[in-house]
């Protein structure tokens, strides 16, 4: 469909006319702008020099400049001294790249990949592997055909399995009294979810709240998974963010699939989707599935991305490089999460601010209320999500102390 926009507003301002008839567009209604990507635009809008954007879980570098990898860099010109053709993609992607990501997720060692029992697919970001995932699981999961996030989850989640036609409902997840885990509440909804249902579980480094289960907590939500026969898909967006190692990071995933679940991944770091199957030959159907799937939604992914991904996590040199700045980038977050914990107790700030410390990955889920995050906002020119996560990343040497002083006075009600 084109939607296009008439200028002729001045002829009539209500109905906008064109050739005669009432334009096909005047009763849509206005949107709210996107609760993540929508504070980026307030922050471009915004002119005072101090701003800071702590909005998108994007990585940024300390001078606050979005950083280009030295393992990316160096892939490029790799690839540009080989000068590779530009032809399509097949509808799954490129094979190179695609079994790079799985082995990457799943571990050399995993049982299911080395069968060949492991559907994968490029795909267009994570969102896109998760809407593929839903689209799939909305057509063929023969269960029941309802998804369980976790409350709270990204915000992305319920309208991409919404559109995927799967009905969305929540379980217990954060526990505001504890700023954790609310582990028996999880187990509970767990037990008391239809059996055969689908579970969203983020594999590591939870969007919103960077509150993480243990180790110990993941084997027995593996156990209650498999005894109520639900469906695990994980969401993995932050591989090698949570503790700066891919393979600590990748534990629940690689537990789950150990434990003999069947479930789907959706991945995102070069963005990749994949679902074990019991058999190559069941592999073969699925992904034929796939691509019926996908081949309607834009027939084919990007060629740059992948071959710059698959170029590092087969180049040995590179790999080690990549895997180096992933630890340096998961590095700096984690002492801004100290510097800024120390600045806000340092200045007396009402309250307990032990979980930014204590907090995984990209995010911080600060407790900072609404009103106080609109403050932020208008009158420090700090710009975050309205339920208080900030970006860790966002922050660096320059605006650390900018921003804990802002908080601080934030939350005395100062600002
Ligand atoms: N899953 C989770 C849990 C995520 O946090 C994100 C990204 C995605 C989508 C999937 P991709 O960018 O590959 O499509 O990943 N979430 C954000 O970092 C941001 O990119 C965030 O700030 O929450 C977003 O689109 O909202």
């Amino acid at each position: 469909m084109q939607a296009i926009a008439r200028p002729l507003a001045r002829v009539a301002p209500k109905h906008v006319r064109y050739a005669g008839t009432v334009s096909a567009w005047s009763a849509v209604p206005a949107g709210p702008p996107d609760p993540i990507l929508g504070v980026t635009e307030a922050f471009k809008a915004d002119k005072d020099p101090r701003k800071i954007n702590l909005g998108v879980g994007a990585y940024r570098d300390d001078k606050g400049k979005p950083y280009v990898l030295n393992a990316v860099q160096k892939a490029e010109e790799q690839l540009a001294d080989a000068n590779p053709d530009k032809e399509y993609l097949p509808i799954t992607g490129l094979a190179e790249f695609t079994s790079a990501a799985a082995k990457l997720a799943y571990g050399a060692e995993s049982v299911p990949l080395k069968e060949n029992r492991i559907a994968v697919t490029q795909s267009i970001s994570g969102t896109g592997a998760l809407r593929i995932g839903g689209t799939f699981l909305g057509r063929f999961f023969p269960h029941v055909k309802t998804i369980y996030l976790p409350v709270p989850s990204w915000g992305n989640h319920t309208p991409i399995f919404r559109d995927s036609g799967l009905e969305v409902k929540g379980y217990r997840y954060f526990d505001k009294k504890t700023v954790g885990l609310d582990f028996a509440g999880m187990i509970e909804d767990l037990k008391n979810m239809p059996a055969q249902s689908i579970v969203l579980l983020h594999a590591c480094a939870h969007n919103p709240t960077g509150v993480d289960p243990t180790p110990e907590q993941w084997k027995e939500i593996s156990n209650v998974i498999k005894e109520k026969s639900l469906f695990p898909f994980f969401d993995m967006a932050y591989q090698g963010f949570a503790s700066g190692d891919t393979s600590r990071d990748a534990f629940a995933v690689r537990h789950f699939v150990a434990e003999g679940h069947q479930i789907a991944l959706s991945q995102s770091f070069a963005k990749n989707m994949g679902s074990t199957a019991s058999a190559p030959e069941e592999k073969a159907r699925v992904d034929s599935q796939l691509k019926i799937v996908i081949r309607p939604m834009y027939s084919n992914p990007p060629l740059h991305g992948a071959r710059i991904a698959s170029t590092i996590l087969r180049n040995e040199a590179l790999y080690g490089l990549w895997e180096s700045e992933v630890k340096l980038m998961a590095d700096r977050i984690i002492e801004m999460r100290s510097r800024l914990f120390e600045n806000l107790v340092q200045q007396n700030t009402p309250g307990e601010w032990s979980h930014i410390k204590k907090q995984i990955g990209m995010f911080s889920f600060t407790g900072l209320t609404q009103p106080q995050t609109k403050a932020l906002a208008e009158k420090a020119h700090i710009y975050m999500t309205a339920d208080g996560r900030i970006s860790m990343a966002g922050l660096n040497g320059r605006n650390i102390d900018y921003f804990s002083e802002s908080v601080s006075k934030a939350v005395k009600g100062d600002l």
